[in-house]
């Protein structure tokens, strides 16, 4: 029995609010001079999930130059930055559970590449976030604008 081409269009036409779900790839450096590649990163508000991917591109151990990539509003960063301090490497420089911080990865150090995926729901269109790194002192340098919209 073959099938009518029209039911698979309409079929395909009555899924695609169900399928819209987007994945957007972020890629981003650090280096062992404790800066990150990039200053701003821009995402598009048609983005459902994030994947940032973060390359240290150093050769000093996470140590002496761990670095990770942590999303939060951009008034909370000094806070969640401090409050990681005293956590250690062990747990990424990060005092978790922390509602202020929206997604983070973990400390890598020089040669280790990490991802994060995580949803874009929390995030409003046009708000103020800033990414940086929590490994003691350097979120200062370490900081950029993550725009969504
Ligand atoms: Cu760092």
């Amino acid at each position: 029995m073959k099938m009518n081409p029209w039911f698979f269009a309409l079929a395909l036409v009555a899924a695609a609010p169900f399928a819209s779900a987007k994945t957007c790839p972020v890629a981003i450096e650090a280096n062992d001079q404790m800066q990150y590649n990039l200053k701003e990163i821009k995402v598009g508000a048609d983005c459902t999930e994030v994947e940032v991917t973060l390359k240290h591109v150093g050769k000093l151990p996470a140590t002496a130059m761990g670095h990770n990539w942590v999303l939060a509003a951009t008034p909370d960063m000094a806070a969640v930055a401090n409050a990681g301090v005293a956590m250690g490497l062990a747990n990424n420089y990060l005092h978790l559970p922390d509602a202020r911080v929206l997604a983070h990865t973990k400390i890598i150090g020089g040669g280790e590449t990490t991802s994060v995926k995580f949803s874009t729901s929390a995030l409003k269109k046009g708000g103020d976030y800033s990414f940086f790194c929590s490994f003691p002192g350097h979120w200062a340098l370490m900081h950029g604008k993550f725009l969504f919209g």
